[in-house]
C-alpha cells in the first residue's frame, strides 16, 4: 500500500470529497522526498552549517532550514489547494498568491531539531493541516482556532530508515517507509496504537533548576517508584529531536515532555506547527497530551508563533502527570 493510494482510498468514501486534500497530502509528500534527499547528502554538498540568518525565534537559521523551507514552500504553493501557510521559519502568515489560492491552511515545522542536524542525528517535518476561515479574509484569524479543528496531521523522520506518520482524524494513525528504490512511500506501521503505559521518560532533564514542583515531582516519581507500587524506575531517552523522540514514544510508550519553566512560562515548542500536530497524532493513536493543566488541542492560540508547554504519550502516565500538576500547583 503506497500512501498515494492510502490517502485515495481513505477520501474514497468522504461524501464531499473534491481531491483537493489528496493533492495537499500529495504536495507534502514530494515535499518530504525532497527534503530526505537533501539532508541524505548534506554532508557531501556542503550543506551544513549556519545560512547566516537569524528566524523569528531567535535562532541561527541553518542552510538545511531555510532549504527545506523553500522546498515546502512552493510545493505548497504550487498545489493550488493552501489559501496561507504558517512556517516556523517564516515570522508572517505566508499568503499564497491569488491566482493559486485553495481552501486548506498548513503549518509546518520544515526541519525540527536542526540543531542535530550537523551530528547525523533524527531530523524531521512536522505539519498540520487545518481549513480556511472565508472570514478571516485570507487573515491570521484562521489560524486562532482550538487544535481540534485540525484535519490532518502528520510528520516524516528523516533518520536510520525515512517514516511518514500520518492522521487523517478518525482513531487512525499510520506509519509509512520510504522505500529509495520506488520512491514510495510504503505501508509499513498500519495502525500505530501507543501503549497505555510506557517505561521510558523523555526530557531535557539540563533544564531541572527551572521545573516547576509539579514536573519535578512527576520526573521523581518515574525515578524512584515507591516501593510499594512494585514499579521499576523508568529509562531516559532524549535526542533533542522532538520527531524522534515522540516517535519514539508512539511506538514503545511512555512520555514525551517540554514544559513550561522557570525561565518560559510556556516552554519551548511552538504551538500550532509542533504541539497541535503531535497532540493530534497522540490522541488519534490512543495517547494523551496535556499543558500539566490543560488538554493541548484545546488551546486557541493567540499568535502565529505562540509556545506551549507539553507532555505527551500513554495514557495511563500522562493521566500521572494530571495528577502531579492537580497536587502540586
Ligand atoms: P527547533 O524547531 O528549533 O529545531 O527546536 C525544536 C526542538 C525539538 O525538536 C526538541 O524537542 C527541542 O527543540 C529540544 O530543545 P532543547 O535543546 O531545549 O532540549
Ligand atoms: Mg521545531
Amino acid at each position: 500500500m503506497t500512501l498515494t493510494r492510502y490517502v485515495l482510498e481513505m477520501q474514497k468514501d468522504h461524501p464531499n470529497a473534491t481531491g483537493s486534500l489528496t493533492m495537499l497530502i500529495s504536495a507534502i509528500q514530494v515535499g518530504c522526498k525532497f527534503v530526505e534527499s537533501c539532508v541524505r547528502k548534506a554532508r557531501l554538498i556542503n550543506l551544513v552549517g549556519l545560512a547566516g540568518e537569524v528566524n523569528v525565534q531567535g535562532e541561527d537559521q541553518k542552510k538545511l532550514d531555510v532549504l527545506s523551507n523553500d522546498i515546502f514552500v512552493n510545493a505548497l504553493s504550487a498545489s493550488g489547494k493552501v489559501a496561507s501557510m504558517v512556517s516556523e521559519e517564516i515570522d508572517h502568515l505566508i499568503a499564497v498568491d491569488p491566482s493559486k489560492r485553495g481552501k486548506y491552511c498548513v503549518t509546518f515545522d520544515p526541519l525540527d531539531g536542526s540543531s542535530n542536524i550537523d551530528a547525523g542525528i533524527n531530523v524531521g517535518t512536522i505539519f498540520g493541516i487545518f481549513e480556511d476561515k472565508p472570514e478571516a479574509n485570507f487573515g491570521v484569524e484562521s489560524y486562532m482556532v482550538p487544535g481540534t479543528e485540525i484535519k490532518v496531521a502528520g510528520y516524516c523522520m528523516y533518520g536510520s530508515s525515512c517514516n511518514l506518520v500520518i492522521t487523517m482524524g478518525h482513531n487512525r494513525v499510520d506509519g509509512f517507509t520510504l522505500d529509495p528504490s520506488l520512491g514510495e512511500f510504503i505501508l509499513t506501521h498500519p495502525n500505530i496504537r501507543v501503549p497505555s503505559r510506557g517505561k521510558i521518560y523523555s526530557i531535557n532533564e539540563g533544564n531541572s533548576m527551572y521545573f516547576d514542583e509539579a514536573t519535578i515531582n512527576y520526573i521523581n516519581s518515574l525515578k524512584f517508584p515507591e516501593a510499594s507500587s512494585g514499579k521499576k524506575p523508568y529509562s531516559a531517552r532524549y535526542t533533542g529531536s522532538m520527531v524522534a523522540d515522540v516517535h519514539r514514544t508512539f511506538l514503545y510508550g511512555g512520555v514525551f515532555c517540554y514544559p513550561s519553566d522557570k525561565k518560559t512560562s510556556s516552554g519551548k515548542l511552538r504551538t500550532l506547527y509542533e504541539g497541535f500536530p503531535m497532540a493530534y497524532l497522540c490522541e488519534m493513536a490512543g495517547g494523551k497530551a496535556t499543558t500539566g493543566t490543560k488538554r493541548v488541542l484545546d488551546i486557541v492560540p493567540e499568535h502565529i508563533h505562540d509556545r506551549c508547554p507539553i507532555f505527551l504519550g500513554s495514557s495511563e502516565d500522562i493521566e500521572e502527570v494530571e495528577e502531579s500538576f492537580k497536587t502540586h500547583s
